[in-house]
């Protein structure tokens, strides 16, 4: 498929009917836009200063009906019948938002497995922090890879908050701003006692789940310790293509999510693996310590086990596995809706601080950075 970008620099061939505009591209692209879709979008009924759309779809003629158009280079006019007004589109808009499948959201990430971990991202923090451009390829290579890495960040507590920042805004949770992973006299939670935790995603029992993750390690421990991480989605490729009746019942059972102590009694439910409206991945949760008893007719509960099994199976497989040790002054930032993470046993005073980020700052902070590089 030729790119998006190829085309919007050429003229198009035009021709259209009073519901209908249909521009031929020079590579044999074809785009359709309705007359309802364009009256929707008239650029002169937005809000100058904002970009905010002034009027509702009810303001708008039901059947609309192009009168007349009128052609200029890189863009094009639309006369609406019995209103008084002309509405001019660009071509590079048009193109742009061409409402076609094959248009459609192309896939921008990359599933991973063990075999693919040397191309991971690990970037220094300096570096990151300095350069726009440094940034945009540490938020890029999360967006694409579920996760990236970054070392020489100064081992001192709160600086996890600002390395979070380059992500979004941080989610405050009963867990705090900032959580101290280590071993604690009295843990309301696994993850703070020394023993190894399988890999899960974080906090599939509060709504919404987390979006990103922060660890940061501010002292390694004496021995054990290591980290897991699993592309969740890459393992859930793999099951459809393995196991399809498993995969499907893991999209459509409910699995009940839980945590409570003295102050709090979090519940909810999720899809183990939740897909997006054209079958895409939209997220993997999973942990173990968190499981609810499932409410779930006998007969359908053998099928249930019997996917959780082989899915919970793959998710320990080394082939998917990334295993490392994160040292004094590494930091990893996570999709925590797509990346399993876990941890070995460890003794001596191992401390990683961590917290949550909120998940639409990721993209938002990429797309401004790429407006700014273009200029
Ligand atoms: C957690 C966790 C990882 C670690 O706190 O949820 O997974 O390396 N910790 O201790
Ligand atoms: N902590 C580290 O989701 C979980 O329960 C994992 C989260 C306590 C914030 C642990
Ligand atoms: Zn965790």
């Amino acid at each position: 498929m030729a790119s998006k970008a190829g085309r919007v620099n050429q003229e198009a061939n035009i021709q259209w009917d009073s519901v209908a505009l249909c521009l031929d591209w020079p590579d044999g692209h074809r785009s359709v836009f309705p007359s309802i879709w364009l009256r929707d979008n008239c650029p002169e009924d937005r809000d100058s200063r904002t970009g905010q759309r002034l009027v509702d779809i009810v303001d708008l003629p039901e059947h609309p009906r192009i009168e007349d158009v009128e052609i200029k280079p890189g863009s094009v006019g639309i006369w609406w019948s019995r209103e008084r007004r002309q509405s001019w589109f660009s071509l590079p808009w048009l193109l742009a938002n061409c409402g076609c499948e094959e248009h459609h959201e192309e896939e921008t990430r990359s599933f991973w497995e063990a075999a693919d971990v040397e191309n991971l991202c690990w970037m220094d923090y300096a570096a990151v922090r300095a350069a726009d451009r440094a940034y945009a390829d540490w938020l890029a290579a999360i967006a694409r890879d579920g996760l990236a890495f970054l070392r020489g960040v100064p081992a001192r507590e709160g600086e996890v908050l600002e390395a979070a920042r380059l992500l979004g805004y941080v989610t405050e949770t009963n867990y705090g701003r900032v959580f101290d992973v280590r071993e604690v006299a009295d843990p309301n939670n696994l993850a703070y006692t020394a023993i190894g935790l399988g890999v899960h995603t974080d906090n599939p029992y509060r709504n919404p789940v987390p979006g990103y993750q922060v660890l940061h390690c501010l002292e390694p421990g004496l021995e054990g310790g290591g980290s897991v991480f699993v592309d969740g989605f890459a393992v859930a490729d793999h099951l459809r293509a393995s196991d399809p009746d498993a995969f499907l019942t893991l999209t459509r059972t409910a699995v009940p999510f839980a945590f409570r102590d003295a102050e709090t009694d979090l519940k909810t439910q999720r899809l183990l693996i939740q897909l997006d409206d054209s079958g895409g991945f939209q997220a993997v949760h999973y942990n173990n310590r968190s499981v609810g008893p499932i409410r779930i007719p006998a007969k359908k509960a053998g099928e249930f086990y019997r996917a959780y099994r082989v899915f919970a199976t793959l998710l320990r497989d080394p082939r998917f596995e990334l295993r490392l040790k994160l040292e004094q002054g590494e930091l990893v930032a996570f999709d925590n809706h797509r990346i399993l993470h876990g941890r070995e046993a460890f003794a001596g005073p191992r401390h990683l601080q961590g917290c949550y980020v909120a998940r639409d700052g990721l993209l938002s902070n990429l797309a401004v950075l790429e407006r700014r590089r273009r200029g």
